[in-house]
């Protein structure tokens, strides 16, 4: 079979965008430790104040690690400010008393969508302190771009 030349070209250079494609998701997996929500939990949002797994807001450290509850809403998370220890798994679990939201922690792997009606729930390590901003990356409403709030990551460098 003869294929011309340019045609070659084309289809190699298809091949490497391929390869190209499919080694983002290897980087991103093994290396970056992204991976897709796994977390199935449901929650009626018209209720979230209510409820009794959104009822103590904040930081619960336990000597293994802490767990993080939040609320999203226009045009803010509850609580604004908070304070994990470093090295440690911290487990975040957030709701939407409205719309979708986001929460993103700039410069760290944590982040998801906010869906009402569903808990959204990962675990990540944050190896560096510091204090990092948390914004809202699905846009909400007319204030999105106020909505943010502070994580603060303390202890030593493990
Ligand atoms: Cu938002």
């Amino acid at each position: 079979m003869n294929v011309p030349l340019y045609e070659k070209i084309w289809m190699w250079a298809s091949g490497v965008l391929i390869a190209a494609f499919v080694a983002t998701i290897v980087v991103g997996l093994a290396g970056s430790a992204l991976q897709p929500p796994s977390h199935v939990e449901m929650i009626d949002p018209t209720k979230v104040w209510n409820d009794p797994r959104f009822q103590q807001r904040g930081v619960t450290t336990t000597p293994e690690g802490a767990t993080v509850v939040m609320i999203a809403m226009m045009f803010a998370f509850q609580p604004a400010e908070i304070r994990v220890p470093a090295g440690k798994p911290v487990t975040f679990r957030l709701t939407s008393s409205d719309v979708t939201h986001g929460l993103s922690i700039v410069g760290t792997n944590g982040n998801t969508m906010v869906v009402p009606g569903y808990i959204s729930q990962f675990t990540t390590v944050f190896r560096t302190p510091g204090e990092y901003l948390i914004v809202c990356n699905e846009y909400c409403g007319l204030s999105h771009h106020l909505m943010s709030a502070k994580l603060i990551v303390e202890g030593a460098r493990p």
